[in-house]
């Protein structure tokens, strides 16, 4: 059966939604990570995946990791319903994983971070202050596409919602308060995160 490694509290966390979504049945392995004695860092995790990070899978002995890829390749092989058959739509939904990855992602796990998911201590303010005019105006990107169109996979929820959805997760986790400032890509969140899917992920998330 394929394995999902990577504790639920982590990009684990969008496999999970993608597998939820497809009705794909797994074993879940929680590699931790983060803490003393992570097992992410223990040889035999770096055998499966040498960065030493989480997530990674094993489809009946296909070892991928890259949260982003497994989900392309979750979703192609077992016929997710999220990914069109079409190949403009295949590359539309590359189109916005890659901008969501280059260009939306550092500088919003850098706000989630130092704002919220670090402990005080261990938090800094800078950080988070320099990467969020950058964050800002590509959120102002995602706005202004919503305001001519409902989802970004086209007529439908699917694979490049699911992608942008599951990534900026984090934004509704830490009730980032400038989410306001764009009201649909707030709504779309929302909507988003409960759909029957993500209610489930979230909760293991939340475990
Ligand atoms: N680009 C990778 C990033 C993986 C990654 O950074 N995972 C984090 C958890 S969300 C991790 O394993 N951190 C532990 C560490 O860096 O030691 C992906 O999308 O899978």
């Amino acid at each position: 059966m394929l394995k999902l490694y990577g504790q639920y509290r982590s990009r684990a966390f969008r496999v999970c939604w993608l597998l939820k979504e497809s009705n794909i049945p797994y074993e879940h392995v929680n590699v931790t990570i983060n803490v003393p004695n992570a097992t992410a860092k223990e040889d035999w995790y770096r055998g499966l995946n040498p960065n030493a990070r989480v997530p990674t899978i094993d489809d009946d002995g296909f070892v991928m990791w890259e949260s982003a890829a497994i989900n392309f390749y979750l979703a192609e092989k077992y016929k997710s319903p999220l990914l069109p058959p079409d190949m403009a739509n295949k590359g539309r939904a590359l189109q916005w994983a890659f901008f969501i990855s280059n260009d939306v992602e550092g500088d919003m796990i850098l706000v989630f971070q130092h704002r919220f998911r670090f402990p005080p201590e261990k938090r800094n303010p800078k950080l988070a202050d320099e990467a969020e005019p950058k964050l800002l105006a590509k959120m102002q990107l995602l706005e202004d596409h919503l305001n001519k169109s409902p989802y970004f996979q086209g007529d439908k929820w699917g694979m490049a919602d699911f992608i942008v959805s599951s990534v900026m997760y984090a934004l509704l986790e830490m009730n980032y308060d400038k989410l306001a400032q764009f009201p649909k890509l707030n709504a779309f969140l929302t909507a988003s995160a409960a759909r029957p899917a993500a209610v489930e992920a979230i909760k293991l998330r939340n475990s």
